[in-house]
């Protein structure tokens, strides 16, 4: 039992090769994800095929037309249950990992996809009488509409469900990574290296070739913390448990950060 994804759009086209290719077009030609992808343009019931009109009220820019989406949604939904829609937007929840684990454990998600000012604030509440409906945003940068972010959410759900990428092992279970190693949980990962063991004057760190297990899990332990404190802070913050080693590591790469003056909120 597979994952059906239905995805509406003004630019259906913008899905064609990254729903085909790598590991999200294999799960789909395999049958572990059904996608359906559909041009709202078809629900426009004007000579000119609009999907957008001026905002009330004025301002910049134009909005989506409700009955447009209201008739879209409808007819892909076809009095069916079980699906749940997922609006794109700078506005909505954060998008998480937690958030993909959830998605990749349902059997439909319907996205539809805005542009220009965004779609009629009555489509998400009319919606939310007839299925349960997420507000999500792919991070604090603003895009100009929700193609690119579905497709974000496609591709973290995709790479979970069991099938794709030979998965069970490779992803939920992998002793490796940060998916689900707990020595890992919370940090970014560490480099990593391949073939040649020298290149360009740069050697691969000894310890990888050693064979000594336990010490390249320390090492790499240490490489992630390093990393997590250069790169976000916040998650270092958030670490619980900590060891000796962990907060030796800490300490060298500079952590905590120098006190700057002192701020408003203390
Ligand atoms: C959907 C229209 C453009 C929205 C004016 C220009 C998500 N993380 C994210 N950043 N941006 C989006 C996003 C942007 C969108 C639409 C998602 C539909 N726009 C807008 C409001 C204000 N512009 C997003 N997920």
């Amino acid at each position: 039992m597979g994952l059906r994804i239905d995805i509406v759009t003004i630019f259906p086209e913008y899905f064609d090769s990254p729903l085909r290719v790598s590991l999200i077009g294999k799960a789909a030609a395999r049958g572990d994800i059904a996608f359906g992808v559909h041009d709202l343009r078809s629900w426009a019931t004007d000579v000119h095929h609009s999907v957008d009109d001026l905002p009330f009220g004025g301002g910049p820019g134009m909005v989506m037309k409700p009955d447009v989406w209201g008739d879209a949604l409808d007819a892909i939904l076809d009095g069916s249950t079980g699906a749940r829609l997922v609006v794109p937007t700078p506005s909505g929840v954060p998008f998480t990992q937690d958030l993909a684990a959830r998605y990749a454990a349902e059997p439909w998600l319907v996205f539809a996809c805005g542009r220009y000012e965004g779609i009629d604030g009555r489509v998400v509440p009319a919606m939310r009488a007839r299925l349960p409906v997420d507000e999500v945003s792919i991070g604090d940068y603003v895009l100009a509409g929700g193609e690119a972010a579905a497709l974000v959410m496609v591709e973290a759900v995709g790479r979970l469900l069991p099938g794709v990428l030979g998965n069970a092992s490779s992803v939920t279970d992998d002793s490796f990574g940060t998916d689900a190693d707990p020595a890992m949980r919370g940090l970014l990962e560490g480099p990593v290296y391949t073939r040649p063991r020298e290149w360009r004057g740069l050697e691969v760190p000894e310890i990888l070739l050693s064979g000594h297990h336990a010490a390249i899990a320390r090492w790499r332990r240490d490489m992630a913390l390093r990393r997590t404190a250069a790169h976000r802070p916040d998650l270092i913050a958030a670490l619980r448990d900590l060891d000796r080693r962990d907060q030796q590591v800490l300490a060298e790469a500079g952590w905590p950060a120098e006190e700057g003056p002192p701020s408003r909120s203390g």
